[in-house]
């Protein structure tokens, strides 16, 4: 601590502080027009001048020293404030001093009585609106640089600079012209910095990031991806006119994502679904709440009779709150009587909760993002974060800026690979290899902690008596990745003080997802560096949907009950009997593609698919519908009219994230609280309302009235959620699991003592590579990756409903300039893609971010057909879809009258 005086007020400052901070810290309000908290201090603006020491200084850029006495009053030093800002307004022209809401500048302006009229300029420079989310008006720019800064310091993009010179400074994109065409991700950063609305978002509420709660605004979490970005809703006339990323966010600290950020149209799309609808005589029509509910109940009751509670079964949501999906599985298992319910982990990381819980004894990451984002090496292995986590993306970025190593393991280029130190690309499938061949290093270099893994492992000899066959000279012929690069990515991570190992989809969506998972974590237990030993931290996967990992925790799926605990374990049944005074099924159930199986063969009787269009998003889409179409009652919770809901008997219109209330969990096990700022459209109920409807139409009582109530049973059923309540998260914003106890911090790290394995230690994997279920051969030659896109969201039943549309309109199919050749296929030309299960069409686009023989696409636009593509092998230990590894051929289309 840093003692000094203020204005003779002392105040007591932390290493690091600046004049500025003593002076916010002394209560005095300056002006600080080139200066953000979350930025390098720029001190070019003259703005926050302040005396000390018989000198005038800018405050933003000058250490709080101890004993020194500040002057931040004084009648001189303030005109001296006051004409910086007044030169600065004076340049502008009028309009700059009467916008609404005032700018920082115009409060700045305000605050030291400079009248609007100082500002004379003319407007000559013009604007570029030609993006549909940040525009700019030339003329307001002061050339503060804090846009350019965002752009570089928090998000990486680098997609602005300052141009010209002297007083025509001016903001622009990196690459010339115009905004639209640029590289900027529309994160809003800029948008957020801007001090004086040069840089704004177009419609009725600018706005600026926000500090904590501000009346009016409603305080959420997103409803995208995992990362969890907490987010203040403003609110006009009952609709939504901006969302903001908060300052105070534990994840997010004001930042976010063009998802979460802007993409809110989808509101008050014209294709929102409003009202229940009913199939009669083959076409879905409209009906009330109380005659769908009844269909539903019905149907339900006819399926029971038949074919027992087996024949009924639900895929919950991801997208859904904890409190819905708590309520949906207890609707299962208590009313129909059957475990028959899953959700989209299934798709992405059930591979994630198999191997690590195999490894370490719990389903999620080891360590908090906060650690992580702290490591002096990361190891970014199948993940694109910079896409699909754009703020741990971000963050990841500017730690390796910063200095800390990077190695990224991906077949493509994504954006973490052009920082990287070593970039391993893998051929598609070859994960297992791979990490064994770093394993292998480790182990040759003597890069392991004996200690910890005679203390806290398990399985040592296994593993090395295996390694024995990875070198990485085989290695290389294994996966494509040169025997040179494996041992300079080995040696990163070995060496390293505090490594992390961060990872997506490319290591789950595949044959042997689970083995990834587990050879992957041998890295972090061969180290030591898991475990809360200060020597790393662990491995973390990158969980996509907003809330998968608390549909997964609140139980929606077929073996496990709320918090882990088994069904065939007769303990775990019986406390969550006595919560719910039901008896629980013992008998596991379906798991999502064992429930097409089941319907194909005429078994399941009754589908209720809760948000998850599975007939776009689900793999060998063709097989999924026919499995749908076999199933005598298919009912679809949805917010649009999508592939699946087209498909169903009955439709019920649901609430979105931004209209109802409840907690997601994100990727690193926090629990945060999602609050409605609008009412759902129409008839539009939630899914917590939904899930009682039909449980009273069945004539039973779910209980919890509340979502709050949700959770708190929820804890009585699941001692690692004991501790957490909607007043803790309240209070507290974010509170992880395990928590087991309202005076108890949640934990962040996990296994500080011992793992939660039976025996208490970290389990190695021998297990060996084996190969993928589709290799390309002469008639599918080339290998299909599939994955994201920044700008769109899964099935893109909202980011496509939307000005995110325009920032990214159609899908392509990436493949590398040989292979354009070779098949004859320019950029931009229609090009038909055949895999041994179907076929889809897309645009190619030739560049070399992928490797020759192998193609990549997004799976955004379900009309493409590109999951008809995709194959029904899966991982072998948990039935995760081997998204990643498709073999297709590919030929020019022939365009209609050519
Ligand atoms: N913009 C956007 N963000 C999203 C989503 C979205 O649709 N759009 N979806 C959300 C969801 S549900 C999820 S699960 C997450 C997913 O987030 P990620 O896991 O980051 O997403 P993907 O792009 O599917 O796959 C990651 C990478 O795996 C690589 N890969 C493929 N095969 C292999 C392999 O064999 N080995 C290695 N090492 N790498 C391989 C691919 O080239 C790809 O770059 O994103 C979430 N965020
Ligand atoms: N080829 C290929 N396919 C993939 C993948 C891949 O990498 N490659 N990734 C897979 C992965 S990881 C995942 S997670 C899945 C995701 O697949 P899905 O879960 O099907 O995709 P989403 O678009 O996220 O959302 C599903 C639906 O939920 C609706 N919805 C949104 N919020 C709510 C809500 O609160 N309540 C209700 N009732 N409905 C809501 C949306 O309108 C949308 O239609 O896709 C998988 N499919
Ligand atoms: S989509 Fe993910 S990164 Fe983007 S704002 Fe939402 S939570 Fe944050
Ligand atoms: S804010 Fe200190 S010089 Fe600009
Ligand atoms: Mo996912």
């Amino acid at each position: 601590m840093t003692r000094l005086q203020v204005d003779g007020l002392a105040v007591d400052l932390p290493a690091g502080a600046t004049l500025l901070d003593a002076a916010r810290a002394a209560g005095a309000e300056l002006p600080s027009l080139c200066h953000d908290d979350r930025l390098r201090s720029a001190g070019s603006c003259r703005t926050c001048l302040v005396r000390t020491g018989g000198r005038t200084v800018a405050a933003c850029v000058t250490p709080a020293g101890p004993g020194m006495e500040v002057d931040t009053a004084g009648a001189e030093i303030r005109n001296l404030r006051r004409d910086a800002v007044a030169l600065i307004a004076s340049e502008l022209p009028p309009h700059a001093l009467a916008q609404d809401p005032p700018s920082e500048l115009a409060e700045a302006c305000r605050a030291s009585g400079i009248t609007p009229d100082v500002a004379t300029g003319t407007a000559t420079r013009g604007r570029d609106d030609t993006h549909p989310y940040v525009h700019l008006d030339r003329d307001l720019c002061i050339a503060c640089g804090r846009c350019v800064r965002m752009c570089s310091d928090v998000q990486g993009t680098f997609a602005l600079t300052l141009t010209g010179r002297g007083a025509e400074t001016v903001v622009a994109p990196g690459t010339g012209g115009a905004w639209a065409g640029s590289d900027c991700v529309a994160c809003g950063g800029c948008v957020d910095t801007c001090p004086t609305g040069a840089i704004t978002q177009p419609g009725p509420a600018r706005g600026h990031t926000s500090r904590p709660p501000v009346p009016g605004r409603v305080r959420t979490t997103c409803g995208y991806c995992g990362v969890g970005c907490a987010l203040d809703v403003v609110v006009r006339d009952e609709r939504v006119a901006a969302v903001l990323p908060a300052r105070d966010g534990p994840v997010n600290r004001g930042h976010a994502c063009v998802k979460g950020r802007f993409s809110y149209g989808y509101l008050s799309s014209a294709e929102r679904l409003t009202e229940p609808l009913v199939r009669r005589d083959g076409a879905l029509t409209p009906a009330s709440w109380d005659e769908a509910i009844g269909v539903v109940a019905d149907g339900l009751r006819a399926a029971v009779e038949r074919g027992g509670a087996r024949s009924v079964a639900a895929i919950s949501s991801a997208r859904a709150t904890n409190e819905e999906n708590y309520l949906v599985q207890k609707f299962l298992r208590t009313v129909i009587g059957t475990n028959n319910v899953d959700n989209c982990s299934r798709l992405c990381h059930a591979p994630s909760a198999a191997g690590l819980t195999a490894a370490f004894g719990r389903a999620g990451g080891t360590d908090s993002f906060d650690d992580v984002a702290t490591a002096d090496c990361l190891l970014v292995v199948g993940a694109n974060p910079v896409e699909a986590h754009p703020v741990v993306g971000a963050r990841l970025l500017q730690r390796a800026l910063d200095g800390a190593a990077l190695v990224v393991a991906d077949p493509r280029a994504v954006g973490l690979a052009r920082h990287a130190d070593v970039h391993l690309r893998p051929r598609p499938g070859t994960n297992v290899a791979l990490f064994h061949g770093l394993a292998h290093v480790l182990v040759e270099e003597d890069l392991i902690d004996s200690v910890f893994l005679h203390d806290r492992a398990a399985g040592l000899a296994e593993l090395t008596a295996l390694l024995a066959d990875y070198p990485p000279g085989r290695v290389e012929g294994i996966t494509g990745v040169p025997a040179e690069d494996i041992r300079r990515a080995a040696l990163l991570y070995g060496r390293a003080e505090r490594p992390a190992v961060v990872y997506g989809l490319g290591v789950t969506e595949h044959l042997h997802g689970t083995d990834g998972v587990r050879t992957l974590a041998n890295l972090p237990i061969l180290r030591g560096a898991v475990g809360g030993t200060g020597r790393g931290f662990g491995i973390s996967p990158l969980r996509g949907q907003n809330n998968v990992q608390g549909a997964s925790d609140m139980g929606a799926l077929p073996d496990l009950l709320p918090g882990y605990g088994r069904v065939t374990d007769p303990g775990a049944r019986a406390r969550a009997e006595a919560v719910w005074d039901r008896p629980v099924p013992a008998a596991p159930g379906l798991r999502i593609p064992e429930m097409f199986e089941a319907a194909r063969d005429g078994r399941l009787r009754a589908l209720w698919i809760i948000g998850e269009d599975v007939c776009a998003t689900d793999p060998d889409s063709r097989r999924v519908a026919q499995a749908l179409d076999a199933c005598p009652l298919v009912v679809v919770d949805e917010l649009f009219l999508g592939e699946t809901a087209r498909r169903a008997d009955v439709v019920l219109p649901a609430a979105s994230w931004l209209e109802k209330d409840g907690t997601f969990v994100n990727f690193d096990r926090r629990f945060q609280r999602v609050r409605a700022a609008v009412a759902p459209p129409g008839a539009a109920r939630s899914d917590f309302e939904i899930v009682h409807a039909l449980s009273a139409a069945m004539g039973s009582d779910l209980g919890c009235r509340t979502p709050e109530e949700a959770l708190a049973e929820c804890g009585r059923v699941a001692p690692v959620f004991a501790g957490v309540s909607h007043a803790r998260i309240d209070r507290e914003k974010a509170v992880p699991w395990p928590c087991p106890s309202p005076d108890l911090p949640g934990e962040s790290t996990l296994y500080t003592e011992r793992f939660a394995t039976p025996d208490g230690r970290a389990r190695l994997s021998a297990a060996p590579y084996l190969p993928p279920g589709e290799e390309p051969d002469a008639d599918y030659p080339l290998l299909l990756v599939t994955g994201r896109r920044w700008a769109h969201y899964n099935s893109g039943s909202m980011t496509r409903r939307g000005a995110n549309l325009v920032l990214d309109p159609q899908d392509r199919l990436d493949l590398h300039p040989e292979d354009a050749v070779r098949y004859g296929v320019g950029d931009g030309v229609p090009v038909v893609v055949d895999s041994r299960h179907g076929q889809a069409r897309l645009i190619a686009h030739v560049g070399s971010d992928v490797a020759p023989g192998q193609v990549f696409c997004a799976f955004h636009f379900p009309s493409d057909g590109v999951n008809s593509l995709t194959s029904d092998h899966a991982d072998t230990v948990t039935s995760c879809p081997e998204y990643k590894a498709t073999a297709v051929r590919l030929r020019p289309a022939v365009l209609p009258g050519s």
